[in-house]
C-alpha cells in the first residue's frame, strides 16, 4: 500500500528525529539545561568546532529567560556583557549606568535560533535523570522524555560524551545525582545559594566556572547553587558570561586532554 498524504508527514518527523537523535547519541560535548547560561556555552563550543548537544526537559528551550523579572518581560545585562551577545541578533538598549535592556522574548529566541545555526542539537522534553560513570569519569548522562521516566517505569537512554555540562541552573541536577551516592569527595553538603548581592554574585558565576567532578562542569546559576555563591536577580549577563567561561575552559581542557593522549 502507498503511503497516504499523512504517513508522509509522519514519516518525514519520524527519519528527521531520529537522524537528529542518532547523531547526538556520541560528542565532544552534552550540555543539560537550555537556558542563557548553556545555551551561551553551547554557541561558543561550537563555534569553536565541538559537537555539542543541549538536553532540555521543558517545551521551550531559553530556561528564565522568558519571564524576565516578575514576568516583566525585559532582561537587563551590563555593558562587559555586551560582547557575549556580539553576533546574536539582539538589540541592547542603554538605561545608564552601563545597564542595557534586552527584550526577553527577543533574546531567548535569538540564543535558540543562533544555537541551532552554528549545528548545535537541541532535545526539548528530554529529561536527564542520571549520569553515566566509567573509572571515575561522567562520560555520558541518562535520559527520558519528560512526563515519561518522571511518572511511569519506563527505562531511559543514554548520552556519550567527553564533557558534560550541568546549566540546570538552580537545581544544579547533576550536581545533585553525584552527591547523592555520595562520589563528590570535598562536597559534604551542596551549600545552596546565599542572599542576594547582585555584583558578588554576577562575578561568582563567572569565576567560579569548574570542573567539580572529572567530566562534569557546572555554569550559570548552578554554579552558585553549588559553591554557594550569592543570587544575583534578574540581571543576566553573568549567565551569559558564565556560559562563555564554561566553553573556554571545557574546549582548553579537551585541547590539552588531546594533547596528551
Ligand atoms: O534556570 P536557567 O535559566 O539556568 P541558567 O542558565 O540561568 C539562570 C537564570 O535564568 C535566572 C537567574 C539569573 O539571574 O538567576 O534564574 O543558570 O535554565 C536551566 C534549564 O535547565 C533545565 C530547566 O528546564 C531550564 O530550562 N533543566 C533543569 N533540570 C533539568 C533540565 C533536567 N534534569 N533535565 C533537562 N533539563
Amino acid at each position: 500500500m502507498a503511503d497516504s498524504y499523512e504517513t508522509q508527514i509522519t514519516r518525514s518527523i519520524l527519519d528527521a528525529y531520529h537522524a537528529k537523535l542518532s547523531r547526538s547519541l556520541v560528542g565532544d560535548v552534552l550540555e543539560v539545561g537550555a537556558g542563557p547560561s548553556g545555551l551561551i556555552a553551547a554557541i561558543d563550543l561550537a563555534k569553536k568546532g565541538r559537537t555539542v548537544a543541549v538536553l532540555e526537559k521543558r517545551l521551550s528551550p531559553g530556561g528564565g529567560l522568558w519571564g524576565g523579572a516578575m514576568a516583566m518581560n525585559e532582561v537587563v545585562i551590563q555593558e562587559e556583557a555586551l560582547d557575549a551577545v556580539e553576533g546574536i541578533a539582539v538589540r541592547p538598549r542603554p538605561t545608564g549606568d552601563g545597564l542595557y535592556v534586552i527584550d526577553a522574548v527577543e533574546l531567548a529566541s535569538a540564543l535558540c535560533l543562533k544555537a541551532l545555526q552554528v549545528g548545535v542539537i537541541v532535545l526539548n522534553l528530554t529529561m536527564a535523570e542520571d549520569l553515566c560513570v566509567h573509572a571515575g569519569q561522567v562520560c555520558g548522562v541518562v535520559a527520558n522524555r519528560t512526563g515519561v521516566g518522571d511518572v511511569m517505569p519506563v527505562d531511559p537512554i543514554s548520552f556519550q560524551a567527553g564533557a558534560v555540562l550541568d546549566a540546570t541552573g538552580h537545581d544544579a541536577a547533576l550536581v545533585h545525582m553525584l552527591h547523592r551516592r555520595g562520589l563528590l569527595e570535598g562536597f559534604t553538603s551542596l551549600s545552596g545559594e546565599g542572599a542576594m548581592n547582585a555584583a558578588e554574585g554576577e562575578s561568582f558565576v563567572v569565576e567560579k566556572v569548574a570542573e567539580v567532578y572529572p567530566g562534569l562542569w557546572v555554569t550559570g546559576m548552578c554554579v552558585a547553587a553549588v559553591l554557594g555563591g550569592p543570587r544575583m536577580g534578574p540581571i543576566f549577563g553573568g549567565m551569559l558570561l558564565s556560559g562563555k567561561q564554561a566553553a573556554d575552559l571545557i574546549d582548553l581542557t579537551m585541547a590539552m586532554d588531546a594533547a596528551e593522549a
